[in-house]
């Protein structure tokens, strides 16, 4: 199954940990990277009195069910010791599963498509880098959710001047 992850860090070094999570995704059992997007510099949302994030989408050949995939990704996010402090909030790591074959889920544990897709700058440009003819289930394609889409102030880190 074709899947795609959204990564986010904001402490700790994000390009570090973004990058390192993408390592850690690419080991995770039956499952292989088939693509990754540039990594982008990106204001918050939420909380403004948060560091600025990091940010980027990969895609995913998995064998794993969806749930079996969240198991996995969490077990990372532990691992680059996450903590999660409040709603919107600042973090080490966040992976979320953004899409899982055109499967739609809706459980306790899995919302799938990731119910930000749409409105997320810093989900919307990553994943059209990567896959710009993708079809969202339940938000259609994502060259127009894009074209509808702010950037709010993300950048491709190749542009940022440090
Ligand atoms: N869960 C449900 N669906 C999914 C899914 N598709 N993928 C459940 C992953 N997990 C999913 O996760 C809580 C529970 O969501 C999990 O146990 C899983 O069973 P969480 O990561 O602890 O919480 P959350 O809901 O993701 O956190 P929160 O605080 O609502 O934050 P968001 O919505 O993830 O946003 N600004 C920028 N620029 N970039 C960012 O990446 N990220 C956040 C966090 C805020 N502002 C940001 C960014
Ligand atoms: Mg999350």
């Amino acid at each position: 199954m074709l899947a795609y992850i959204g990564l986010g860090s904001n402490l700790a070094d994000p390009q570090q940990q973004v990058r390192t999570a993408i390592d850690d995704i690419s080991a995770i059992t039956e499952t292989s990277l088939l693509a990754q997007s540039s990594l982008y510099h990106s204001p918050p949302m939420g909380p403004q009195d948060q560091p600025d994030y990091i940010n980027a989408v990969v895609a995913v050949e998995t064998a794993l069910s969806p749930h079996a995939l969240l198991d996995a990704l969490q077990q990372i996010e532990q691992k680059h010791g996450r903590i999660r402090k409040r709603h919107w909030g600042e973090r080490t790591l966040d992976l979320d599963i953004l899409l899982y074959a055109d499967k739609v889920i809706e459980d306790e544990r899995l919302t799938v498509p990731h119910p930000g897709i749409a409105e997320r700058a810093f989900v919307v440009y990553p994943l059209a880098e990567i896959a710009p003819a993708l079809q969202i289930p339940g938000h259609g394609s994502l060259a127009t959710i894009k074209a509808n889409c702010p950037p709010e102030g993300i950048e491709p880190l190749e542009n940022k001047q440090s």
